[in-house]
């Protein structure tokens, strides 16, 4: 006699991938780390059109191989829309494959984020280290599933002397962020509960939002690359605004799943239209929710 084979399109993903391993992970550790979730063009790729987005906002294209501009840490906030490159990362197999298991298929993109990392010292940020913390924003006790969870991809080699990550293995378990002292990284009082988490470029390191993690600081003059990507499940506020400016073009040139991460199949966001607010954003006429000049008052008889 055979046992009933079950199947689930989730794990059925997640079998074809060879990720049963870190889906144990994230469960029982809180973090994982996946090799090669993008080749090595679209790092190449990626990497420019971060750099060039730290050139443009900034004023200096960084220097990847030494620069003392860019000492310390360094974030650049929604990037997306900056570069092709950036549209095809946040949705690499392998990382949609555990992102799904984690916060579920209809999740949404609530940022991209660019981190550099440069050498730098001291205490505080921006050049000190990251303390731990937690990026699930909800109040304690946070729920028992993930609400959210934050991938980084490595777009340089990410060692320990160029300031890795640290996590608290099983941190995502206690349901709370880290207290102020169970913050500290190093020096006097540094958590003894922390360990570093090295990976090449091209890798993914994942986990659910709870978990608690950091950053130490670098000690090498090269420059460390990262991306922040936080899917978020789909009545969250996403901290970036994208169902709003995603322009129809990239979403012509991209997935249907590219879409729901753009917040198309949510319903959130309503004005004063009264023939489609029961419709999800993707059946929307997007340009008729152009938000309003805020210093114009609105005429009477707009009010409904
Ligand atoms: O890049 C870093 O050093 C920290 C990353 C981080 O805290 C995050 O992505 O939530």
């Amino acid at each position: 006699m055979q046992p009933t084979t079950i199947n689930d399109p989730c794990l059925d993903e997640l079998s074809r991938l060879g990720l049963e391993r870190n889906a144990l992970e994230l469960d029982i550790c809180g973090y994982t780390v996946v090799s090669d979730v993008i080749d090595r063009e679209l790092t190449a790729r990626g990497l420019n059109a971060t750099l060039d987005t730290f050139a443009e906002r900034v004023g200096r294209r960084p220097q990847i191989e030494a620069d003392p501009h860019y000492a310390g840490y360094w974030v650049s906030r929604y990037v997306l829309l900056q570069d092709p490159a950036f549209e095809s990362i946040i949705v690499a197999d392998k990382v949609l494959a555990l992102i799904d298991y984690l916060v579920g298929k209809d999740c949404i993109l609530s940022t991209l984020t660019a981190h550099i990392r440069g050498e730098g010292g001291g205490k505080v940020l921006p050049n000190g280290y990251l303390p731990l913390h937690g990026d699930d924003t909800s109040i304690a006790p946070h729920p028992t599933f993930a609400n959210y969870a934050t991938v980084n991809i490595c777009l340089t080699d990410v060692s320990e002397e160029s300031g890795c990550l640290a996590f608290v293995p099983g941190s995502h378990k206690r349901l709370r962020k880290p207290t102020k002292q169970e913050s500290v990284l190093a020096g006097e009082g540094a958590n003894p509960e922390a360990v570093p988490l090295v990976a090449p470029a091209g890798s993914a390191i994942i986990w659910p939002a709870h978990t608690w993690h950091g950053s130490w600081v670098s000690d090498t003059p090269g420059l460390r690359v990262t991306l922040a990507v936080l899917y978020a499940r789909p009545h969250l506020q996403p901290y970036e605004m994208y169902r709003e400016t995603v322009p129809d073009e990239v979403l012509a040139r991209n997935s249907d799943r590219f879409a729901t991460l753009m917040g198309m199949d949510t319903m959130y966001g309503w004005n004063d239209n009264r023939d489609d607010w029961h419709r999800n954003w993707r059946d929307r006429d997007r340009s008729r929710y152009s938000p309003r000049i805020v210093d114009q008052a609105v005429p009477a008889r707009e009010q409904i």
